[in-house]
């Protein structure tokens, strides 16, 4: 076993002249494959490709905290009780008996990856994603934050009304200790008019310059109490109307410096936490589904080399939809309408039972199966070049797709989620999936968030440089250098990715798990997802 990788407890030591360890970093070479494609005379011409990088990951987990804007809402809420629950081993009763904490919905903590196969048995060895690179462990996590609302976290937890009650007994004097989220800018248009009364722990004050100075000094003073490395900030609070977009405002970084200077009416409090957060070079993610990230908030982004991603965590009815709309288009069936509907109790519901809200949340459901129909060209027509602007056909084939979200204060947070999938099969034929699924949007939520703020601060450790296949022998090699500010890696769990301006989104919830363990393979220097199993289909 390789010395210095066993020295740092890593679960993983790969022997290859493709990866090294230093008491710092893991080093991995990785050539990616592709190949660019031309058509010619409707042939298609293809050349593969192969370019070499070097990946460096810094093997020291920093400190970490995460600040929850929205803290005191119901993800907020059970996301602190259920990470004190798994930090104090709390074990609960419930109807059906004792229960344990876990964090069963994490990618990261609840879900393997085939590392390869054992040589003796012939079996696959599977491992648990966080051990594939050092990662902060959620237990480990410095949790603050902030909200509109005053209420102290165990009275947070206690509105919420998510948790079993015998786990809300046990953990509330801990969350007690967390204490009220800090006060929050709160600017009432832009989210719905009934949550009004929530609004009693508010930055005083209309002057957005210095909105904008409280919470860079709010994230700096977070990380000096607690000793932090690194502090993720996280949009969990309600969903905003989505801001216009204005030439001179939100368009550019400078602009947008101006625009907050001049408190401006477009600029949104998640827009302005997002560039707090950059500005203070800490990572910001966005789950909820508003344009938050408007161009000017990408740029300064880009600028500082601060990380963003976003939009909207990915946790139930379209997460389904990412898988079953690709299997439907992959098994050559074709889908002509998919109708989605959902109803709950929980004050997201009664937030999105605004119109301009609900709209921001249409936007990130409907998106997700574009791609799929894209790249089926056999069931879908493309769009026509020169067909009429705005015509069926200049915008392509398409299924009818329909999202309906409706409060209904009683069912709570115990979401109610329906959707039919109505496709065309074999010469004619008819094929109708129906679905409903009922369960509880903060369970499936706080996971996700778990994740996103655990591959986030990962991601900020990864750094990467290009490699000639032959370099001149006098050439130094290029310095490392971060990723890109736009973590495209993190789409797995969210609605509506954000990616780098002029890239493709990709929503296929398969093709986004395999990036991710492609990526996180690369950096060990294990190649390719090994589904080929060559060995078993020769002699
Ligand atoms: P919630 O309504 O229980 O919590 C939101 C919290 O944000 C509230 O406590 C509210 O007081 C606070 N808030 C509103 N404006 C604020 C501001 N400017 N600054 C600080 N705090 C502010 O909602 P929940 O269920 O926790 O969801 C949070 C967000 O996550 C929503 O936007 C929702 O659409 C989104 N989301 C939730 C999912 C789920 O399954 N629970 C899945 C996908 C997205
Ligand atoms: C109703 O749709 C409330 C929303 O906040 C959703 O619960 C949330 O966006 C999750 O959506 P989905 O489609 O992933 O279940």
């Amino acid at each position: 076993i390789h010395p210095t990788a066993a020295r740092r407890g890593n679960p993983i030591v790969v022997q290859s002249d493709l990866t090294s360890y230093s008491n710092d970093h893991i080093t991995s070479k990785f050539t990616n494959r592709g190949a660019d494609v031309t058509v010619v005379d409707g042939q298609y011409i293809v050349t593969p490709t192969a370019k070499q990088y070097e990946f460096q990951t810094a093997r020291n987990v920093p400190k970490t905290g995460l600040m929850m804007v929205g803290w005191g809402g119901n993800n907020g809420s059970t996301l602190s009780a259920t990470i004190l629950a798994n930090r104090h081993n709390i074990i609960w009763h419930t109807k059906a008996g004792i229960q344990q904490p876990n964090y069963i919905g994490s990618l990261l903590r609840a879900s393997t990856v085939r590392l390869g196969t054992d040589p003796a048995t012939g079996k696959d060895i599977y491992v648990p994603i966080s051990d594939v690179l050092p990662m902060v462990h959620p237990n480990d996590l410095v949790l603050g934050g902030w909200d509109i609302s005053g209420l102290r976290m165990d009275g947070a937890m206690t509105r919420a009304q998510v948790l079993d009650y015998d786990l809300q007994r046990q953990v509330a004097p801990y969350m007690a200790e967390l204490g009220k989220p800090l006060p929050s800018v709160y600017y009432p248009d832009f989210i719905a008019a009934n949550q009004e009364a929530r609004a009693d722990n508010v930055v005083p004050g209309t002057d957005k310059q210095a909105h904008l100075e409280h919470l860079r000094a709010d994230i700096r003073r977070f990380k000096e109490q607690n000793g932090l490395e690194r502090v993720i900030v996280f949009w969990t609070a309600n969903t905003e109307r989505y801001s216009d977009i204005i030439p001179g405002v939100n368009d550019t970084a400078d602009n947008l410096l101006k625009a907050i200077k001049k408190s401006h009416s477009e600029v949104s409090p998640s827009t302005l936490f997002a560039v707090a957060a950059i500005l203070e070079g800490e990572p910001f993610i966005n789950g909820a589904p508003q344009n938050t990230f408007v161009p000017g908030v990408i740029e300064l982004a880009e600028r500082t080399g601060s990380f963003i991603g976003g939009d909207d965590l990915k946790s139930g009815q379209t997460k389904l939809k990412s898988v079953l709309a690709e299997f439907l288009v992959n098994a050559g069936i074709k889908p002509l309408s998919i109708a989605s509907y959902n109803h709950l109790g929980n004050n997201d519901g009664h937030n999105l039972s605004a119109e301009p809200q609900f709209k921001s949340k249409e936007i990130s459901k409907s998106s997700v199966v574009d791609d799929m129909v894209a790249a089926n060209a056999l069931l879908y027509k493309p769009p026509q070049p020169g067909a009429p602007k705005g015509s069926k056909d200049a915008k392509g084939e398409h299924p009818d797709h329909i999202v309906v979200i409706k409060y209904v204060p009683a069912v709570g947070d115990s979401k109610r989620a329906i959707d039919e999938y109505y496709s065309e099969i074999f010469c004619g034929g008819r094929s109708t999936i129906n679905i409903f699924n009922e369960c509880e949007d903060s369970l499936l939520a706080t996971p996700l968030i778990l994740d996103l703020t655990i591959l986030a601060e990962l991601l900020t450790r990864i750094k990467y440089r290009e490699v000639s296949a032959t370099p001149p022998l006098s050439t130094k090699p290029a310095e490392f250098k971060p990723l890109y500010p736009v973590l495209s890696l993190l789409s797995y769990m969210l609605k509506a990715p954000l990616v780098k301006p002029g890239t493709d989104v990709v929503n296929s919830l398969n093709r986004q798990r395999n990036a991710l363990e492609t990526f996180l393979k690369a950096c060990i220097g294990l190649e390719g997802s090994s589904d080929l199993l060559l060995e078993t289909r020769i002699w």
